[in-house]
C-alpha cells in the first residue's frame, strides 16, 4: 500500500516540517530521509548532525533555541578537551555525548547507520523512520578562495562567513541510497521536499547514484516547501550561497533547481507575484505562510503540504 510521506531533509530547517507531518499524519506513516554529507569524525566518534536534529525534534529532546543538539545540555566534557589544550569549537555536549558513545559502540560493532539510527530512535521513543540518505561515506567540501574546506570548519568554525565558489560531495559517486531509503520511496503516497538548503542539504540527497531515478519511479507526488522567503533563507546561509554561486535568491530559482522531480510547490505568501513564474515551469503551486516557529505552525504547514499533495493525487487521476 503507498502510504508513508517521505520527506527529504537536512538539519534544523528541514526537522521543523518532519515535526509538522508527523503531528499531521500518523507518525509511523511518516519517513524521513536524511542528508548525511555534514558529517564528520570528532575524537573518534561519528556526529551525524542532520540525522541528530530530526531524531532529537521527533523525540521532543532539541534544544528549541539552537534547533540542534539536546534541550538543556551541559558542556563540561567540551571544557576538559580544552584544558587540555584540544579544539572544542564544534559544542558537543555532554548529553548528546551519550549519543555519540553509543553509536560509535554500535558502529564498531559492524552495524550500519542506518541500523544504528534505527536503535537511537526506538529508544528514544521516535515512532516516524529516520533514515540516514546513504550508510556510505559522502561528505561535503566547500571550495573556497582559500582553499577547500570540510563542511563544518566552514559551516561552524567559519560561521559560514567565506565566500564560496563552489560545492563537491566526496565520495558520492560510491555510494548510493539504502534499501530502507527505495523501500520507503517505492511505498510513498508524497515525497516532501523540506524547506532545507538546496545546496548544501538536498542537493547531497538528490545527487546520490540512483536516487533522482528512485524518487521520479515513487507513485504519489513529488511537492517540495521553499526555504527561501521573501530574498532570504528561512534558516542558515542559503540565500547567501545562492548569490556567491551566481544565482539571485528566491524561491522561483529554488524550484527551478528540482523542476525536473517535482509536481507542486509551495512557496510563501511574501513571494506570491513568484507564483506565475513557478507555474510557468509546469508545477502547480500553493501559497501560504511557510515560517513555522511555533508548534502549531508546523502541523499547519505540514497539514496543507499533506492536502496540496492530495489534491495534486486526485487530479492526476481525472
Ligand atoms: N552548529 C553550530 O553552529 N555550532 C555548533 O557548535 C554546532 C554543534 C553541533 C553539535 C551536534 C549537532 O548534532 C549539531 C551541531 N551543530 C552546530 C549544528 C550543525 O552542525 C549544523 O546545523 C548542520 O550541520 C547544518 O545542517
Amino acid at each position: 500500500m503507498n502510504d508513508l510521506i517521505v520527506a527529504l531533509a537536512g538539519g534544523v530547517g528541514g526537522a521543523k516540517l518532519v515535526l509538522g507531518l508527523a503531528r499531521a499524519a500518523p507518525p509511523e506513516k511518516v519517513a524521513a530521509v536524511v542528508n548525511t554529507a555534514d558529517d564528520l569524525t570528532l575524537y573518534g566518534l561519528h556526529v551525524s548532525p542532520d540525522i541528530d536534529t530530526v531524531m532529537y525534534t521527533l523525540a521532543g529532546l532539541a534544544d528549541p533555541v539552537l534547533g540542534w543538539g539536546v534541550v538543556s545540555d551541559t558542556t563540561h566534557a567540551l571544557d576538559m578537551l580544552e584544558r587540555y589544550g584540544r579544539p572544542a569549537w564544534f559544542r558537543l555536549g555532554d548529553r548528546d555525548l551519550g549519543t555519540h558513545l553509543l553509536r560509535r559502540a554500535l558502529l564498531d560493532q559492524d552495524k550500519s547507520l542506518t541500523e544504528v539510527t534505527g536503535i537511537l530512535c526506538r529508544a528514544l521513543g521516535v515512532q516516524s523512520a529516520v533514515l540516514p540518505m546513504t550508510d556510505a561515506p559522502v561528505r561535503t567540501r566547500v571550495l573556497t578562495p582559500e582553499g577547500e574546506l570540510e563542511f563544518q570548519d566552514y559551516f561552524v568554525a567559519r560561521r559560514a562567513e567565506t565566500p564560496i565558489t563552489g560545492i563537491r560531495f566526496e565520495g558520492i559517486e560510491d555510494a548510493g541510497p539504502t534499501e530502507a531509503v527505495r523501500s520507503a520511496l517505492a511505498r510513498a503516497r508524497a515525497v516532501i521536499f523540506c524547506p532545507s538548503n538546496p545546496f548544501v542539504s538536498l542537493r547531497p540527497i538528490l545527487e546520490l547514484p540512483g536516487m533522482a531515478d528512485a524518487i521520479r519511479s515513487s507513485p504519489g507526488p513529488k511537492v517540495a516547501v521553499s526555504p527561501i522567503v521573501g530574498g532570504r533563507a528561512l534558516k542558515g546561509p542559503a540565500a547567501k550561497m545562492m548569490k556567491e554561486l551566481g544565482e539571485k535568491p528566491s524561491s522561483s530559482g529554488v524550484a527551478q533547481r528540482y523542476v525536473d522531480l517535482l509536481d507542486g510547490f509551495v512557496l510563501d505568501e511574501v513571494d506570491r507575484d513568484e507564483a506565475t513564474r513557478v507555474e510557468q515551469m509546469g508545477l502547480r503551486v500553493r501559497v501560504t505562510n511557510t515560517v513555522m516557529n511555533t508548534l502549531e505552525e508546523k502541523i499547519r504547514l505540514g497539514r496543507e503540504v499533506l492536502e496540496f499533495s492530495d489534491e495534486i493525487f486526485q487530479a492526476s487521476r481525472t
